[in-house]
């Protein structure tokens, strides 16, 4: 439980939350890098990029099929939008990859999954930023799934730069093919496991969400309640993830922290409610 100053700064070596010395400016803060959204989910798209900002990164480039952006216009003045070559069917397309690996320079993380939805076909753009950019990875939602689809973790290479996945019991059954019963067992050791063999942090979500680092250490998530099992939770802590790495924090204490500060910003926003029922995700962003 990390519930003080000083076990924050014992266990990270840092401060938290953060501090905002009084000369710096947004560039200090990071820039996030995030491709999400599709036709139904411009939602997941929203709510990430709010995240990112709530949780103190200096800037986010929101990537969406480019359709979308008629949308969304307006409705996050705050993000800065890009509209990717999509499909025809509401998906970024294949030819999206290489605008998106030139807006990867100057980012120090990108994020991509929530809301894409589910396509064929989609992979080599995915597997184009995996190869091509240099900075660490998080992927989450259907960036998972992409990669369950396309071999899993076993035909792509390992990356220099750092990969936290994010996925929640279902998607960890289709990664690890396994049933979600199975991943539920024993979700120590199958992160663990996880981790090691592919080299990734492994964030396997739901109550007690577990973190698994490449070296084999684990970390058990005390913070958040049944509240947050309700649409979009997850995309917010894909943001909230992305934003602490874009603010300097290693990947593995942005997973750490990340998943620590979504789940008391959840624990913070059921304080406002009579009942867990109520909460909506967008109340663990204004709670942050
Ligand atoms: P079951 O069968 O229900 O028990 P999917 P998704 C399982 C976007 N969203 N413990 C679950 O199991 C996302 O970003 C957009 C155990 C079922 O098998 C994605 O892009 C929103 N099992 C897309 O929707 C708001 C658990 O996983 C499977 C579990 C699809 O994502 C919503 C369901 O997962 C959403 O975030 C747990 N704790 N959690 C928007 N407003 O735009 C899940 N499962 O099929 O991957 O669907 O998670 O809804
Ligand atoms: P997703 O399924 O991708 O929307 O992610 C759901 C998010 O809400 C994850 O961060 C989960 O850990 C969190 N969550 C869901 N159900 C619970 C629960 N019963 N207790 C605590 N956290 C939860
Ligand atoms: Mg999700």
């Amino acid at each position: 439980r990390l519930s003080s100053k000083k076990t924050f700064k014992k266990i990270f070596g840092l401060d938290w939350p953060l501090p905002r010395g009084d000369n710096t400016h947004k560039g200090t803060y990071g820039h996030a890098l995030l491709v999400a959204g599709s036709k139904a989910y411009s939602g997941a798209g929203l709510l990430a990029a709010k995240a990112v900002l709530r949780a103190g990164a200096g800037l986010v480039t929101w990537v969406m099929p480019n359709h979308l952006l008629n949308t969304v216009t307006g409705r996050l003045p705050e993000a800065i939008l890009y509209g990717a070559a999509d499909d025809g069917n509401g998906h970024v397309s294949v030819d999206s990859a290489d605008e998106i690996v030139k807006l990867a320079a100057g980012k120090r993380v990108i994020a991509v999954g929530p809301g894409l939805g589910r396509f064929d076909g989609e992979a080599k753009w995915l597997r184009r930023i995996w190869d091509q950019a240099d900075c660490p990875l998080v992927l989450d939602a259907d960036a998972l799934n992409i990669l369950a689809e396309c071999g899993g973790l076993d035909l792509w290479p390992k990356r220099l730069a750092p990969v936290v996945l994010t996925p929640h019991p279902g998607e960890m059954a289709r990664l690890a093919k396994l049933s979600n019963h199975e991943v539920q067992r024993d979700r120590v050791a199958l992160a663990r496991t996880f981790a090691q063999q592919y080299g990734v942090i492994l964030v396997l979500k739901g109550a007690r969400t577990v973190i698994a680092m490449p070296d084999g250490h684990v970390c058990i998530n005390m913070t958040g309640n049944p509240g947050m099992a309700v649409g979009g939770s997850g995309d917010v802590l894909t943001g909230i993830i992305a934003s602490l790495i874009a603010q300097g924090l290693s990947p593995s204490a942005a997973a750490v922290i990340g998943v620590h500060a979504h789940g008391e910003a959840g624990d913070r926003a059921l304080t406002l409610r009579t009942s867990p029922a109520s909460l909506l995700a967008g109340d663990i962003i204004e709670a942050l």
